[in-house]
C-alpha cells in the first residue's frame, strides 16, 4: 500500500512553502502530444526556459497511482519513452489511477486541477482543449473547458489549433467566465498561426499586468481560470491558409476511422505532423518553449504582487 496519493518534489514544496514563482507543466503533452524522443527533449527545455526567468518547474504527472508534483528526469522518462501504458486523463479520472495504482499524464484539466491543489499559481502548456467541430453530432467538449470553470489558475497557451471550433470554444469560455487576456494581442491565436478570425477585447501588455488582474481574481474569489493567450513567435507561425488545408484533411481521416474521445486529439496532432513534414512540429515547440518563459515570468510577477506591496498599489483590501 502506497502511504499518500501524492508526491511533491522537495525542490517544489520548498518553493510553494517559501512563496517563490512556481510554473506547472502538463504531461499529456509528453505522452500523448509528441513523439519520443522529441517529447522527452521538449519537456525539459521547457523547464529549462521556466527556470531561466527565475521560476521553478513542476511538471505534474501520475505514477503507480501517486500525483507527482515536480517529476524528475527518470519519471519524465517513464512516462514518455512509450515502454509502460500511460492513460491521459483529466480532473474527473484521477481518482481511478489513484485508487487502482495505474500511470496517467494528466491533461490541462487533470494538470491546472492538480497544480491548484498545491497552491501553484501559474502553468504553462501548448493549447488548451475546447468543443471539437461536429459538436452538434459528438458532443465533444474538452473537460479543460469545465475544469478551468471551477479553477483560479493562470493558464498561458498558444490559443487552439483548428482541430477544434474556435469560436464555439471561444463562446463557451465566456459562458463560464474564463477571462481570456490577449498578450500584446487583439485576436484570440490560432495555435500554428498569430491571429483568428475571433477577436479578443482584454489586451494585456506584460507579466506585471496579468499578475495585477489575477491579484483582482483573487481579492474578488473569483473561482475561473485566466488564460493569458500568448501567439507562437513570428519567426515560427505557420500562416492560416498553409495548415487549414493539412488539419481538414487529418480531421476527416479521423471520421474515416472513427476515431473519437479521448484518443481524437492525439491522433490529429500526430496525423498533422506528419502530414506537414515537420513544420507544425517545429512550431509546436517554439511556442511551447515561449509559454514556458512567459509563464515563468509572469509567476515571477505574481510572487512579487502577491506581496504587501501590489495590493497597496492598486488599493484592494481583502473581502
Ligand atoms: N492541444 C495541443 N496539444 C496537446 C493537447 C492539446 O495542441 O497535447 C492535449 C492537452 O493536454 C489538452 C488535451 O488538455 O490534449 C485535450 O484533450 P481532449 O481534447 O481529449 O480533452
Ligand atoms: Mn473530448
Amino acid at each position: 500500500m502506497k502511504e499518500k496519493w501524492y508526491k511533491i518534489s522537495d525542490e517544489v514544496e520548498k518553493a510553494i512553502k517559501n512563496q517563490q514563482p512556481v510554473v506547472a507543466l502538463e504531461s499529456t503533452l509528453i505522452a500523448q502530444g509528441l513523439p519520443y524522443p522529441k517529447n522527452i527533449e521538449v519537456a525539459l527545455a521547457m523547464e529549462e526556459e521556466v527556470r531561466k526567468a527565475g521560476a521553478i518547474p513542476a511538471t505534474i504527472g501520475i505514477i503507480e497511482g501517486v500525483c507527482k508534483i515536480g517529476l524528475s528526469k527518470d519519471e519524465v522518462e517513464f512516462l514518455g519513452n512509450g515502454q509502460a501504458k500511460v492513460l491521459k486523463v483529466g480532473e474527473g479520472e484521477i481518482p481511478y489511477v489513484i485508487g487502482t495504482d495505474k500511470n496517467a499524464s494528466t491533461t490541462v484539466s487533470g494538470t491546472a486541477w492538480l497544480a491548484e491543489r498545491f497552491n501553484i499559481k501559474v502553468f504553462a502548456t501548448g493549447g488548451t482543449g475546447g468543443v471539437h467541430k461536429g459538436v452538434t453530432e459528438t458532443y465533444d467538449v474538452s473537460q479543460d473547458l469545465f475544469t478551468m470553470s471551477h479553477t483560479p489558475i493562470i493558464i498561458v497557451s498558444s490559443g487552439a489549433k483548428s482541430i477544434l471550433d474556435i469560436e464555439k470554444t471561444c463562446e463557451v469560455m465566456e459562458s463560464y467566465g474564463i477571462l481570456v487576456l490577449g498578450l500584446q494581442t487583439d485576436s484570440f491565436p490560432a495555435f500554428y498561426s498569430r491571429e483568428s478570425s475571433i477577436p479578443l477585447n482584454y489586451r494585456v501588455e506584460d507579466a506585471k499586468e496579468v499578475a495585477r488582474v489575477y491579484q483582482a481574481k483573487l481579492t474578488l474569489k473569483g473561482k475561473q481560470a485566466l488564460l493569458v493567450a500568448n501567439p507562437v513567435p513570428q519567426e515560427e507561425e505557420i500562416p492560416d491558409e498553409q495548415i487549414s488545408t493539412i488539419i481538414l484533411e487529418a480531421t476527416q481521416e479521423a471520421v474515416k476511422k472513427g476515431i473519437k474521445g479521448k484518443a481524437i486529439t492525439p491522433f490529429l496532432l500526430a496525423n498533422i505532423a506528419e502530414r506537414s513534414g515537420g513544420t507544425s512540429m517545429k512550431a509546436n515547440i517554439a511556442l511551447l518553449l515561449n509559454n514556458a518563459k512567459t509563464a515563468g515570468e509572469i509567476a515571477v510577477a505574481v510572487a512579487e504582487c502577491i506581496g504587501q506591496t501590489c495590493k497597496k498599489q492598486i488599493g484592494f483590501t481583502q473581502a
